[in-house]
């Protein structure tokens, strides 16, 4: 298949200034007309020719005269039209099919033919499946949108834009219309009909205006968007406030959906919404998921400026909106929650789903060079990565000159098409200095290492940190500017002044030295005994750390270190240590200081209970399979569960047991951080006790299921019971199934919980569970809560040795693949890392993927990840 490049970017030949489309909706067959201002690019000269994906050409006018066959041609994916002029008007009529459309890109119903609705998805080249159109993000146009459907199956007609008109038709049938004054490029567009019901709330900007904020729903969910209106108006304030950003428009719409590829699209004024990003409420939602609600609400609000007002040049600077907009996702909800937890958050989902990605066949830069399937590419290098890069950039100009920066990114680029080096631009410009460096790290794929040695001279009272960097790959990259956050602690947990060789003015006790050679020394004078370096504090650079520390150096900065993600952070590289130690059956001296520095902390009544529930935890399996050639995920099970043992052995049964009983004391259901870090570790404190005791735990888990009065008791419980195999588990998973029969989101937990059954038996659950009435593959969320679950979220029991969970996966994904190519896709991307596997496993895994590949007729999506993955 062809691939695209960055460096054959072209400027459009030809630009759409204003759209006229019109619809007529109907659930098996809805038409469109559009009407096209063409503007031509004087300098070029080419043919007219738009995008545009199997649609059925129902008619086509040029400049108002009907086109005979010989003046266009249409073979199925471009249009190409004869005899256009900058000026020229074009009409085209359609018919679209959207109850046959699985693919969930273009337009197409949520639901039942019966009781479902009309919605569309466009980004990132969906608007081709809608209308002929030119389907590139640079091509920015002015929208105004007439929608006609019958008023009893469609009483609810919603466009971007504001509403400019709305009335009856014959026959029970009526019109909206809609116009939006921003010009936008066509991914941004959106439609939505049906029976929804709403929540309204009145908003004020800052600037002044009045928004009518309205949350869409079916009739069942819509008493659980109220969170999300909460949390949509705490977005708007926050970016206000912290950005100086103002909503544009008198209306903003959010509407959740069951049927969704991804999370959820910022639209112009229509958010839609996966319908797990956005509902919620105490019975059916977990703490975790409440977060990620207000995240994602935030996330796509913060889009209007990061992303519609200013927005990319191509595909390849998706980062530009992407990372941008997690970055501010995520001080968002630093600001809202804990910043300390919200970093261990973040950072762990890094390690987990993008450094795999960039040690394998699938990295790829945060700017891509090429792509065959841009929807392949919004990828944990682009989010999470692309978030990381910002951050750096923000920190290197502190919090007023960022701003700075980003006041000039607005102003200069506003209703603009951007690229990255314009970002840069801006945010140097205005603080007079250069980034152009950083770009370096927008170029290329991999995790960088950093290695830090530390040197102490006694006779000169003389620390010399040396730090180097290296990125496997071509030995003639340039080095990145990597800024790392330091502090110096003495041995009893004290920080030291920091005096850096030639900086004497201040002396504070942390700051951020920046490498930017492929090594460097730095000297810290008056260090009077040997000092333990606190490096890359925050996580101050996505890297991977190489440090000697020796065991008892991580536990004291374990205990000590008052940076709360380093404190983890230090626990984390000791448990790594740990988990070593047992699986090298060497001296145990990490597992010891782990297993002590731990006990001290679980005594240690000033530490925050949901720190505490995640310092408990030893670095995922993932994670640890990241250290490891010869992949053995089973063993790597085996040994994470010995290591949360020993941890659970040191702590001991009553001390478990007297803390659970405390924390169940507290059943309040409320939001606040106190009472989400209580169930935090009440379910830590529990699953340990599991490990030795687990009859008295699986009763605990049972009550526990019994008497919850939220989801995050109830499920943490039910998960207890699953996975020890509990007597108690299948009573537990038959009430779940009939208490939430009617709750596809609570649903979609239950059969995620057992697809995450450990080792062996996982398997046949997954056969089982697919038999299930309410399995289906046309639902995104339930292949993603059963096949995703199993296969990404479930190592011990994918891997087998028997080749059988390759098998599945293989299987399923050709029929996935004719349903939904984008999903498939994604699922794909469970087969990465299959070459660091031991041999069996390896070469089961292969024959799989490789039989896969011999498959006839797979999209271009499937192809490419498994062209890759293959690679
Ligand atoms: N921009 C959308 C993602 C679109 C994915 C297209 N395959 C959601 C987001 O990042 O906000
Ligand atoms: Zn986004």
């Amino acid at each position: 298949t062809a691939l695209i490049r960055l460096s054959d970017y072209r400027a459009p030949a030809w630009r759409v200034e204003t759209v006229e489309l019109d619809f007529d909706l109907g659930i098996d067959a809805s038409e469109l007309s559009a009407r096209l201002l063409l503007r031509r690019d004087p300098s070029q000269n080419a043919p007219l020719r738009l995008d545009g994906e199997n649609l059925q050409l129902l008619s086509i006018a040029l400049d108002g005269r009907q086109l005979p066959a010989t003046a266009y041609r249409y073979a199925g994916n471009g249009l190409e039209v004869d005899g256009a002029r900058d000026g020229s008007v074009l009409e085209t009529r359609v018919r679209l099919r959207p109850a046959a459309n699985t693919a969930l890109e273009g337009l197409y119903l949520s639901g039942s033919r019966e009781a479902g609705f009309l919605l569309t998805q466009c980004e990132a080249e969906g608007f081709r499946h809608i209308t002929f159109f030119t389907d590139r993000p640079d091509v920015q146009s002015r929208y105004s949108v007439t929608l006609r459907a019958d008023r009893a199956r469609f009483p609810v007609l919603l466009a971007g834009g504001n509403p400019d008109g709305s009335g009856e038709l014959e026959g029970g049938r009526h019109w909206a219309r809609f116009v939006d004054p921003h010009p936008k490029p066509s991914y941004l567009f959106a439609l939505v009909a049906g029976r929804l019901e709403k929540i309204e709330r009145d908003y004020v900007t800052a600037e002044g205006r009045a928004v009518q904020l309205k949350i869409w729903a079916e009739a069942d969910a819509i008493d659980r968007c109220h969170y999300a209106m909460d949390a949509l108006e705490r977005s708007m304030r926050w970016d206000e406030q912290a950005y100086g950003r103002n909503y544009d428009l008198d209306v903003f719409h959010v509407v959740a959906t069951h049927d969704f590829n991804m999370g959820a699209m910022e639209n112009k004024g229509l958010n839609i919404f996966n319908a797990k990003c956005l509902l919620a409420d105490p019975d059916s939602t977990t703490d975790d998921e409440y977060r990620h609600v207000e995240a994602v609400v935030a996330h796509e609000y913060f889009h209007n400026w990061s992303g519609n007002r200013v927005t990319c040049r191509d595909w390849f600077q998706l980062s530009l909106k992407e990372g941008l907009t997690v970055f501010r996702e995520q001080s968002f909800s630093a600001d809202m929650n804990s910043a300390p937890l919200k970093r261990i958050e973040d950072v762990s989902l890094l390690r987990r789903a993008q450094f795999p990605e960039d040690a394998g066949p699938l990295a790829h830069p945060v700017r891509p060079a090429q792509y065959s399937e841009i929807n392949n590419f919004y990828t944990a290098t682009v989010y999470e990565k692309g978030a990381e890069l910002v951050r750096m950039l923000a920190g290197a100009l502190g919090k007023n000159g960022f701003r700075r920066g980003m006041d000039r990114y607005f102003e200069r680029n506003d209703g603009r098409a951007a690229t990255l080096e314009n970002f840069l631009a801006a945010l140097g410009d205005a603080n007079g200095t250069d980034l152009t460096p950083y770009l370096a790290w927008y170029g290329q794929a991999g995790t960088p290492r950093l290695s830090a040695r530390g040197r102490h001279d006694a006779a000169r009272h003389e620390y010399t940190l040396t730090l180097a960097q290296h990125v496997a790959g071509p030995e003639s990259r340039p080095p990145l500017p990597i800024p790392v956050k330091l502090a110096l602690f003495t041995h009893h947990g004290d920080m030291l002044p920091l005096h850096l060789d030639g900086q004497t003015s201040k002396s504070p006790n942390e700051l951020v030295v920046a490498l930017t050679q492929a090594e460097q020394d730095f000297v810290f004078t008056d260090v009077v005994t040997a000092p333990v370096p606190s490096l890359l504090r925050g996580f101050s650079a996505p890297v991977i750390l190489e440090c000697e520390y020796t065991p008892d150096e991580l536990a004291l900065l374990l205990a000590h270190d008052v940076d709360g993600f380093n404190r983890w952070e230090a626990g984390q590289q000791l448990a790594a240590r740990a988990y070593e130690n047992l699986r090298d059956d060497t001296s145990a001296d990490a597992l010891h200081a782990w297993c002590e520095a731990l006990a001290s902390l679980f005594d240690n009544p000033s530490i925050d209970d949901a720190l505490l529930a995640d310092l408990l935890t030893p670095p995922g399996e993932v994670e640890l399979a990241e250290r490891e050639t010869a992949i053995d995920p089973q063993r790597i099970h085996q040994l994470r569960q010995d290591l949360q043992q020993r941890l659970a052995e040191r702590l001991g049964a009553d001390a478990l047991h007297r803390r659970y009983q405390a924390l169940a004391a507290h059943t309040s259901i409320e939001l606040d951080a106190l009472s989400q870090a209580r169930r935090r570790l009440k379910r830590r404190a529990l699953e340990l006790l599991y490990l030795l005791d687990s009859p008295e735990a699986c009763r605990l888990a049972a009550a526990q299921y019994r008497s919850a009065p939220g989801m995050t008791d109830r499920l943490a419980a039910l998960t207890v019971l699953v996975r020890g195999n509990a007597t108690q588990a299948s009573a537990a998973l038959l009430d779940y199934r009939e208490r939430y029969a009617d709750n596809a989101l609570a649903l979609d937990k239950w059969f995620a919980v057992q697809a995450q059954l450990p080792g062996e038996p996982a398997l046949e659950r997954v056969l089982l569970l697919e038999r299930d009435a309410a399995f289906t593959l046309k639902n995104p969320n339930r292949v993603q809560a059963l096949l995703g679950a199993f296969v990404r979220g479930n190592p011990s029991g994918f891997h087998r040795i028997d080749g059988a969970g390759y098998r599945l996966l293989a299987e399923r994904l050709t029929k996935l693949d004719t349903l939904n190519p984008q999903v498939a896709a994604r699922l794909a991307t469970a087969f990465n890392g299959w070459q660091r596997l031991e041999p069996l496993r390896r070469e089961a895994a292969r024959a799989a993927i490789v039989e896969l590949a011999r498959h006839d007729g797979l999209s271009r999506n499937l192809t490419e990840i498994i062209g890759s993955v293959l690679n």
